[in-house]
């Protein structure tokens, strides 16, 4: 009998620096008394990012829904724009407070990114961008939407909230397409409590995000633009200092959770996990999805998602319900079935992964995830998928 977990397990937990560190940094700012407006910590974090990215062309906000935001608005993006409905829900709010159509069309089912097929199927003259997502920092088809977008003139804009850290042939992911937003959220691997970053190809831009974020604003009489106020402050900005040197270990520790996740899972009937990212991917380990099949693992994700709870483990439907079925979308007029994002916006369960899970924990949320399947008595199943007796001893509370 595998007893609750005495602590709820969530299905995040955010990298904090060491105390001490921090405080360090909250010194300078009580020296300073400069809190926000582009103080001096913000400057030296956007010119550590400079040196990460290996560009000049990035733009730091208090948010990632902000710096989407404000990143259509800055390239004057309009009419429609072909993106996902498997996504969270900032990045359609992101088009329509531009007055943007979303397009939704259909994912790939391996890493539920874009499908390129569907996309170039929805290209209509009024179609002037696609808004992809690395969803669960997965790659996007790269190649085949950079392909799409040249060939039919259009801008390719990449929502990157989950892929800090996530490098495609050596090259981090922030380098492909003509703008990437990377959103800093206290849930993320990477993160500066709230935070976004906007990296793009046009150096031009750079000013009209400077002035976006701070209420349009050249100097102290002339107001250049509509802007709003999106500007990162200087605790936040101390944050991501110093987890950005935390980020190598932050990332190894999770690397280590998905690789048990996915030895131990691979073994339970009705467990889908994707197939191993290609060895070009570096991965940053941000989420652990895992799809369930009701008639072979015996009960539904939802199911699943509430039995977790009871043994004190708190995973998440990222991202369910599919984001044209909230109120404020359905009447959204959409021509693809959405067949594939349908399908795994009601088999998608994300399983806890931090750097600070303990692997101990991890085995014992895949035992209490064999023990649930078909309800079978777990010690019969554990003989069937054959695994170790001394492992269960071990890990059984
Ligand atoms: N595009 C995409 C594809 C996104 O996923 C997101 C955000 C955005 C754009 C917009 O970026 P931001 O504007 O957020 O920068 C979370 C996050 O708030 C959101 O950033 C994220 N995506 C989304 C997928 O998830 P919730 O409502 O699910 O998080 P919450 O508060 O329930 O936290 C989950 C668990 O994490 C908690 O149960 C416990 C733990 N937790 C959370 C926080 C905030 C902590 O232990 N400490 C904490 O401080 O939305």
């Amino acid at each position: 009998m595998i007893r609750p977990f005495e602590k709820p397990i969530y299905v995040t937990r955010p990298f904090l620096p060491p105390l001490e560190e921090f405080c360090q940094g909250l010194e300078e700012i009580w020296e300073t008394g400069w809190l926000t407006n582009n103080g001096p910590i913000l400057q030296r974090f956007t010119d550590e990012l400079c040196n990460y990215f290996e560009t000049d062309n990035i733009c730091l906000f208090n948010n990632g829904t902000l710096a989407l935001q404000i990143g259509l608005q800055g390239m004057g993006i309009s009419g429609e724009v072909i993106t996902t409905p498997f996504t969270f829900v900032a990045t359609t709010h992101a088009l329509f407070w531009n007055k943007i159509r979303p397009v939704f069309v259909d994912i790939e089912p391996d890493y539920y990114t874009l499908d390129p097929e569907k996309v170039e199927a929805a290209i209509t003259p009024w179609t002037t961008a696609i808004l992809a997502v690395h969803v669960y920092g997965y790659p996007c088809n790269l190649n085949a939407l950079a392909d799409i977008a040249r060939r039919h003139n259009l801008r390719l804009i990449y929502d990157s909230a989950h892929a800090f850290g996530v490098e495609v042939g050596a090259k981090s992911i922030a380098h492909f397409g003509d703008l990437s937003m990377f959103s800093f959220h206290a849930t993320k691997s990477y993160h500066s409590i709230e935070g976004g970053l906007l990296i793009f190809k046009e150096s031009g831009l750079k000013g009209t995000f400077d002035y976006l974020k701070n209420f349009g604003f050249k100097n102290e009489l002339e107001v250049v633009m509509p802007g709003t106020n999106a500007k990162m402050n200087e605790m936040q900005a101390l944050m991501g200092i110093q987890v950005l040197k935390y980020l190598d270990d932050i990332i190894e520790k999770r690397s280590r959770i998905t690789d048990l996740y996915r030895q131990r899972l691979k073994k339970i009937p009705g467990i889908r996990l994707a197939p191993p990212l290609s060895p070009h991917v570096k991965y940053n380990h941000v989420y652990f999805p895992i799809e369930v099949d009701e008639d072979e693992f015996g009960m539904s994700r939802d199911q699943l998602y509430e039995k977790l709870k009871e043994f004190n483990v708190f995973s998440r439907r990222y991202f369910y319900p599919l984001l044209c079925d909230y109120a404020c979308y359905r009447s959204i007029s959409i021509k693809d079935p959405l067949t594939v994002a349908r399908r795994a916006a009601d088999r998608i369960l994300t399983l806890p992964i931090y750097d600070g899970l303990e692997l101990s924990d991890v085995e014992t949320i895949c035992e209490i995830m064999m023990s649930l399947q078909m309800g079978k008595d777990s010690s019969l199943h554990r003989r069937r998928i054959g695994l170790e007796p001394e492992y269960f001893k071990a890990n059984t509370r």
